[in-house]
């Protein structure tokens, strides 16, 4: 029974962390959202997204200093979680053009999309090797095996990572996930989960010999959602206590230590992403009711909402370094 539980936590994580309203009275920056900033010329690069604008799913990509955009998949199917290959020519993506939900790839313009991965198991949540040769994602069938998997970009090999949705070591809660980035070309970094998806942490598994390692592990607490800064010092992710309703943007050292609040409003708050600076950090507030993607700088300042409409903005990916 317990096995096909997960699928459904997981399932509305990936939508939303949590919903919005909670009894703790306000704090300051539940002030500070609703008086952002607009897109600013400091911010470099674009960040991808994914909106459903009445016509299903796409993905969107949105300059960072003016907040222009431009629609990159037009398809009447759900196209979602976009990741930039390294190099930012290329991004990967889930589509369900196919008929299930699939990862695809297309070239930053929106060419040239082609299927990457078939298969009737549900896929998504891509993200590139610092050198671009292997895609690190989630994929489940109806039986749960095998959620985190690895597969070389020019194809045609992928293989399990984790084959499980329980611990492995059993005294940690990193089984299954959802891969956040790659600390190095042969260590994933992604959101754990054990059992029932009551418990979320953060973890690292090794391409080859698939050892497991927690990050950060919370009592009481999910953590998920991580990304971590293109100086590989610092992972931004989403936090909610069990107790809370909504989650928070923290910000903790890639080793786990000090895990801080850097933005943390009444509302959700989810899908960290930092700029190729390592100066910003985008995120979603689902604030306005229908999710924004905003981005603020490091050190807790300098709100900014970068798009502003009235549909879902979800799953923001800022473009790598290497194409600021
Ligand atoms: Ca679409
Ligand atoms: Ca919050
Ligand atoms: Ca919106």
């Amino acid at each position: 029974m317990t096995k096909y539980l997960l699928p459904l936590a997981f399932g509305a994580l990936l939508l939303f962390g949590a919903s919005s309203c909670d009894s703790e009275g306000a704090d300051s920056q539940s002030d500070v959202i609703s008086s952002p900033g607009p897109p600013s010329s400091d911010m470099p690069g674009s960040i991808a997204f994914a909106s459903d604008r009445g016509n299903g799913w796409d993905i969107y990509v949105l300059n960072a200093s003016d907040g222009s955009e431009t629609r990159l998949t037009i398809d009447p199917t759900e196209d979602r979680e976009p990741a930039w290959s390294p190099d930012g020519a290329r991004l990967a993506f889930q589509s369900s053009r196919g008929g299930s939900k699939n990862i695809y790839l297309m070239s930053a313009t929106g060419a040239d999309q082609v299927p990457f991965l078939p298969g009737a198991e549900i896929q998504g949540g891509p993200r590139w090797s610092p050198d671009g040769s292997q895609l690190a994602y989630y994929s489940f069938l109806a039986d749960d095996v095998g959620y985190l998997w690895v597969a070389d970009v020019a194809g045609p090999d992928f293989y399990p990572l984790l084959r499980s949705i329980h611990p492995s070591p059993p005294e940690t809660h990193c089984g299954g996930g959802f891969p956040g980035g790659w600390i190095d070309n042969d260590t994933v970094l992604f959101r754990g989960a054990w059992g029932e998806g009551e418990a979320l942490e953060l973890c690292t598994v090794n391409t080859d010999e698939t050892a497991i390692t927690p990050i950060l592990s919370e009592r009481d607490v999910m953590s998920f959602y991580p990304s971590l800064s293109p100086d590989g010092t610092t992972i931004a992710y989403s936090r909610q206590p069990q107790d809370q309703t909504h989650d928070d943007i923290y910000l903790v050292s890639a080793e786990g230590r000090n895990p801080l609040p850097l933005f943390a409003t009444e509302d959700s708050e989810s899908y960290p992403t930092w700029s190729p600076d390592g100066e910003w950090i985008a995120f979603v507030s689902a604030s306005d009711g229908d999710a924004e993607i905003y981005a603020i700088r490091k050190n807790g300042t300098d709100l900014r909402k970068l798009t502003n409409n009235d549909y879902p903005d979800l799953e923001p990916a800022w473009s790598p370094p290497t194409s600021q």
